[in-house]
């Protein structure tokens, strides 16, 4: 069935759903975008996403033409005009069409739109025997570049990674930050657990501020399990005892192998699952109503 589509305010059928050739979100990736999560009815974080979505706009100095309140009340329409109640969201707020300069001062009006269809879900395979990755030589945007705590349309820095671990024949890849520390995937935040204790990178590393990866972190503490958000390079992940990835669309991912060495005996660790176990409850059960 034909999805509805919220465009700049307007539901209007998918083959209506079309941008300008001369959007500055195509024409040079300027732009800044969401994905989100709907289950059971309703959607998990919404605000945490709206918040992150309004800071990636500030840092590009991208005005984005609704209210946050406003915004929120759109994904939640499109998810109605579409009868949903799990589906994947995503939001995305361009710079607007302007000429063939990158000027965005050529740019008047943003371009928004949010798109919610049904999601397509990770190989359950993935779940319960966990991922292989690799570390690839494409290293993490530099923070003084461009800063990737903002999830911006520009996403060619892991569009390059995952092609290296494409050919490299493993779902995730992942990448260091330009002095060698652990960063993140592609699209996955990532943890390890040594010694009972949870380790992630902090956003001084340069990464994106996962949402999953705070819910994670909150999760751990109802457990009292101790959480270090700490730098880290490769000899902790290839000596530690768990690995898991997070991520809205991958949600909580073990990690088997990376490099080729396995990660203790290979086998998704206890840690691990029971954070699994509790995300999958707690999604079902908390988020913003959409009937
Ligand atoms: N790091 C990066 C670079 C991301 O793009 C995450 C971490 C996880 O963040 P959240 O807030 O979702 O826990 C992301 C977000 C996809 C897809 O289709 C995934 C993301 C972005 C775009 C597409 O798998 N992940």
């Amino acid at each position: 069935m034909a999805l509805k589509i919220l465009l700049n305010g307007k539901l209007v059928g998918e083959k209506d759903a079309k941008i300008s050739v001369f959007d500055h979100g195509l024409l040079y990736g300027d732009g800044v975008f969401e994905g989100i999560r709907a289950y059971s009815g309703k959607v998990f974080k919404l605000k945490e996403h709206i918040d992150r979505l309004y800071d990636s706009a500030r840092y590009i100095m991208l005005k984005i033409p609704v209210s946050k309140r406003k915004m929120s009340e759109d994904i939640l329409k499109t998810l109605r005009a579409n009868s949903l109640k799990d589906a994947y969201i995503r939001v995305v707020v361009t710079r607007g069409v302007g000429d063939l300069g990158l000027d965005p001062i050529k740019c008047p009006q943003a371009t928004y739109f949010v798109i919610a269809d049904r999601i397509a879900l990770y190989p359950r395979e993935f779940y319960e025997k966990g991922l292989k990755i690799c570390t690839v030589s494409t290293r993490r945007n530099l923070p003084e570049a461009l800063n990737p705590r903002v999830k911006s349309l520009n996403y060619l820095n892991n569009i390059l990674a995952k092609i290296e671990g494409n050919i490299r024949g493993v779902p995730e890849a992942l990448m260091l930050n330009n002095s060698g520390f652990v960063a993140e995937c592609t699209g996955d935040n990532v943890f390890i657990v040594k010694n009972g204790e949870i380790r992630t990178p902090p956003a001084s590393v340069g990464v994106l501020e996962g949402i999953t990866q705070a819910t994670v972190i909150e999760l751990a503490k109802k457990f009292r399990i101790k959480v270090r958000r700490e730098i880290f390079t490769r000899y902790c992940l290839f000596t530690a005892d768990e690995c898991f990835l997070s991520g809205t669309a991958a949600e909580i991912v073990p990690v088997i192998e990376v490099d080729n060495r396995k990660i203790a005996d290979g086998r998704p660790g206890s840690i691990t699952k029971k954070l699994m176990l509790e995300f999958r409850k707690v999604v079902k059960r908390s988020g913003t109503s959409i009937y």
